[in-house]
């Protein structure tokens, strides 16, 4: 935990009790600041008052003498809608912060490594954390990963804060002089949060603005969008490392048919084939691979240095994580495409899916999937996406409407075991949040695991009744 105590003399105020909320809340608290909270639901407020965290219903009381509000990222600065406490702060001029500029503040000796973009974050964020600690760097890695900032350990200067940065923390983080920052690549998400697909990239820019403008730029040259954001950092005289896994990178990291080339600071050379890293299959982890290597290399660490981190990385629960094989038949975790780019991704690694698919839609459609439909032998859908993926999968790909995770995954089975299993992968690559059904992704990617699980024991102990 972060220790806070040089904001002893303010008041604090900090709405939202999830992750963030509760790591804000314990390190001002344990520091002796000043802090009340405010959650909208339930849960958050029962762990408050089981914690000692005085509440205050903001929206109905006031801010009272609150001087700063630590505003947890889900909750809306300014689209669809302001949340009323957010527009009483701005109206009162509290000032909001972030848990990152929180942490940064009380840190502000060790290194920053901001990692945006819209798929592969929480990989490389990992990634990056991994091979730095793998190379005896003090490194500290969390943020939108899972690990909120105020619950990291103590750094010094010697010490890296690798931190996914979501848009939506980026909207409010102001106070980080990131060292480096990575910028992965921009695909249509979070359009219910953003007016159009333009307001949703500035916000991920301003990683590389205000206080983080003396930042290296990693920066993927994969899409339009983050070329465009290399040609104007490049115009504006920043360093920019571009990192590529469809193409050479003058002067940066490629690694095109998965072979990292390192041009960072000097004629290309071949440093590393990912075919040795069993947990950074395809291309998109080619892609998070460069960045990674990119940002160690930013960092002080050789190509020798690296590699072994990248050998051991273990990989990440719910990111195309391999679940069981049952009868020949393979089950497959993706709960983390939460997007439709993140979604084809997962569909274009295998040839013979059936897709569990569904949840709460980000709004954009699901046009991004369409080029990956011929792989799809049968699709099992739930939530409230399931009559919109219907109509987008007719009149090629055959649907069922399944009433919950457990029901599709076992619906799954049957069917890829009904056309003979060869080669079939079952894999949940929802396409959508899992807000709709369950409290995060992660317990989403859970319930499929206890699903498949389940499926994996009625099946054996058929089996071995029948042999009996
Ligand atoms: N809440 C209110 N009023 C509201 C909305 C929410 O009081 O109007 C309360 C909820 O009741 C809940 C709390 O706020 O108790 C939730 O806050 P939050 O949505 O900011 O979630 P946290 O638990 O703090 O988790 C956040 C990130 N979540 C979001 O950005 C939605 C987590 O990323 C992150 O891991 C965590 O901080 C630690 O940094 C998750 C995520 O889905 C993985 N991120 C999005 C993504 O990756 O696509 C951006």
């Amino acid at each position: 935990m972060i220790d806070l105590g040089h904001l002893r003399g303010h008041r604090f105020g900090v709405l939202g009790l999830g992750r963030t909320g509760m790591a804000a809340a314990d390190a001002l608290k344990a520091s002796g600041v000043s802090v009340v909270a405010w959650d909208d639901g339930l849960v958050g407020r029962a762990w408050a008052e089981r914690g000692g965290i005085p509440l205050r219903r903001f929206a109905t009381d006031g801010l009272g003498d609150i001087d700063t509000l630590v505003l947890s990222p889900g909750i809306p600065r300014a689209h669809p809608a302001p949340h009323a406490v957010v527009k009483l702060a701005l109206e009162r001029g509290v000032r909001l912060v972030s848990d990152i500029d929180l942490l940064a503040k009380a840190r502000p000796d060790a290194n920053y490594l901001g990692v945006t973009g819209t798929n592969g974050k929480s990989t490389t964020t990992s990634l990056i954390g991994h091979v730095l600690a793998n190379a005896d760097v003090p490194a500290e890695a969390g943020g939108n990963l899972g690990q909120p900032a105020l619950s990291l350990a103590p750094l010094g200067s010697d010490g890296w804060y690798v931190l996914e940065v979501s848009s939506f923390q980026l909207e409010t983080i102001d106070d980080v002089a990131w060292t480096t920052g990575v910028f992965l690549n921009i695909a249509p998400d979070h359009l219910d949060r953003y007016p159009d697909i333009n307001a949703y990239i500035a916000a991920k820019r301003r990683l590389f603005e205000g206080n983080g403008s003396g930042a290296a730029a990693i920066v993927g040259i994969d899409d339009v969008p983050s070329r465009a954001l290399v040609e104007s950092l490049t115009a504006a005289h920043r360093r920019v490392v571009p990192i590529s896994a469809a193409g050479p990178a003058p002067g940066g990291v490629s690694a095109a048919n998965g072979t990292l080339v390192d041009a960072i600071d000097g004629p290309a050379r071949t440093v590393f084939d990912l075919a040795r890293a069993p947990a950074l299959p395809g291309q998109h982890n080619w892609q998070n691979a460069a960045a990674a290597y990119a940002a160690c290399r930013l960092a002080g660490l050789t190509p020798e240095d690296i590699a072994p981190g990248l050998l051991s990385f273990p990989g990440l629960a719910h990111r195309q994580q391999p679940v069981a094989t049952v009868a020949g038949i393979r089950f497959v975790n993706d709960s983390k495409a939460t997007n439709p780019d993140a979604a084809a991704k997962a569909l274009g690694s295998y040839d013979t899916v059936y897709w569990i698919a569904g949840g709460r839609p980000k709004g954009g459609g699901f046009d991004a999937l369409k080029p990956f439909l011929p792989r799809i032998r049968h699709a099992f859908l739930i939530g409230e996406a399931a009559p919109e993926l219907a109509k987008m999968l007719e009149p090629g790909v055959p649907t069922s409407q399944c009433t919950d995770l457990d029901a599709a995954a076992s619906e799954a089975f049957s069917t890829a075991l009904a056309d003979g299993g060869d080669d079939a992968v079952v894999l949940l690559a929802p396409a959508c949040t899992s807000w709709d059904q369950f409290v995060n992704f992660e317990a989403r990617g859970e319930a499929f695991i206890a699903s498949v699980t389940a499926i994996a024991h009625r099946f054996e102990t058929r089996s071995l009744g029948g042999a009996a």
